[in-house]
């Protein structure tokens, strides 16, 4: 049987460890493209985790490239390139650059990968993925967001850091659109089945949300230059993983919305299933009227960038 082959688009920072990632857990072979002027460095990347591989006890065909013919065939695609914020940018402040960034990338995914499970990682993230796949013109359960496992992970550590608890008892959901307008939903966050509410004080609840909304500035402001990569590449690959070994993961994803929590024609993030056949499924959840009053406005918000991307593809 033919190995996968994942095609990371953008080599920067989180497509570095995503290709680790890849590798060691033996997901298949990895080809990483960035523009002609990177292409060494990309190269040096790819062959600098090939030669881990001995050492690391894992082995798959690990390539760099500048060439999208390379890519052909890549059973999953996954993009991260653009530009990341830089301190006291906000997310929509990449708009401009990135929309024309994704638009040619999404013309060469559709020309050498049309059968491709594509995860888009790029912000601003849901109209990004609105870009991607307004130009692929790919079916709705193939192209999807990496966000909310990322805002759902950091909301679980930081509950798990305030209780002094493993992270890996604690569950919780953070919908809506991967901004400052996201909607952690603490009332269906437990720590082994236990509600938080009977854990933490409805202050540190609070604070909580707040930080996990703030979390990706958080990290901004400490790093001085790019945005956070560790948590983003691995977020990533756990959904591809999902797919390729068809593993039915309840997770959040921007996903195409067509009537679900009453929203039409968006992107954003939801309860899905990823199998085999990309995003099988989106679960709808019973709202609060609060809680559907926040998920609107961030719907809100990402609506209007979604309105800035049409008119510029
Ligand atoms: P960075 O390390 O700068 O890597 C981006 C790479 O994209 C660079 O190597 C660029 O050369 C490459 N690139 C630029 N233009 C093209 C092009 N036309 N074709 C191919 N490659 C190109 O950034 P990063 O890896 O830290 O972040 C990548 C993106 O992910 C940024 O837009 C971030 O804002 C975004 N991001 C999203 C999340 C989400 O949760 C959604 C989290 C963190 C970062």
């Amino acid at each position: 049987m033919a190995r996968k082959k994942i095609a990371l688009i953008g080599g920067g920072q989180i497509g570095g460890i995503m290709a680790l990632l890849t590798a060691q857990k033996q997901l298949g072979d990895v080809i990483m493209l960035d523009i002609p002027d990177k292409e060494g460095y990309v190269k040096g990347k790819m062959l600098d985790i090939a030669e881990s591989q001995s050492a690391g006890g894992y082995d798959a065909k690990i390539e760099g490239t500048s060439n999208y013919a390379d890519i052909a065939g890549a059973d999953v695609v996954i993009v991260t390139a653009g530009l990341p914020r830089k301190p006291g940018m906000s997310r929509d402040d990449l708009l401009d650059i990135n929309v024309k960034i994704i638009s040619e990338v999404a013309r060469n995914v559709k020309k050498y990968c049309p059968g491709a499970f594509c995860i888009i990682v790029t912000n601003p993230l849901d109209s990004m993925v609105h870009a991607f796949r307004k130009v692929t013109g790919f079916s709705k359960n193939m192209v999807c967001g990496m966000a909310g496992v990322l805002d759902t992970s950091r909301f679980c550590s930081f509950v798990a850091m305030e209780l002094n608890v493993s992270v890996n008892d604690v569950s919780a959901l953070v919908l809506g659109g991967h901004g400052p307008t996201m909607v952690p939903l603490p009332r269906l966050a437990s720590v082994s089945g236990i509600p938080i509410s009977e854990l933490l004080s409805a202050e540190k609840i609070d604070a909580i949300v707040k930080r996990t909304a703030e979390a990706g500035t958080e990290i901004v402001k400490l790093l001085g230059n790019g945005s956070a990569f560790f948590a983003p590449a691995t977020s990533a690959i756990y959904m591809a993983e999902s797919y390729l070994l068809n593993k039915k993961r309840v997770l959040t994803a921007a996903a195409y919305l067509e009537g679900e929590y009453d929203i039409n024609g968006y992107y954003l993030g939801v309860p899905v299933v990823i199998g085999a056949d990309g995003v099988e499924k989106i679960i709808e959840v019973k709202l609060t009227a609060d809680e559907t009053d926040k998920l609107n406005n961030s719907l809100n918000a990402v609506k209007k960038a979604v309105a800035e991307v049409d008119g510029l593809i």
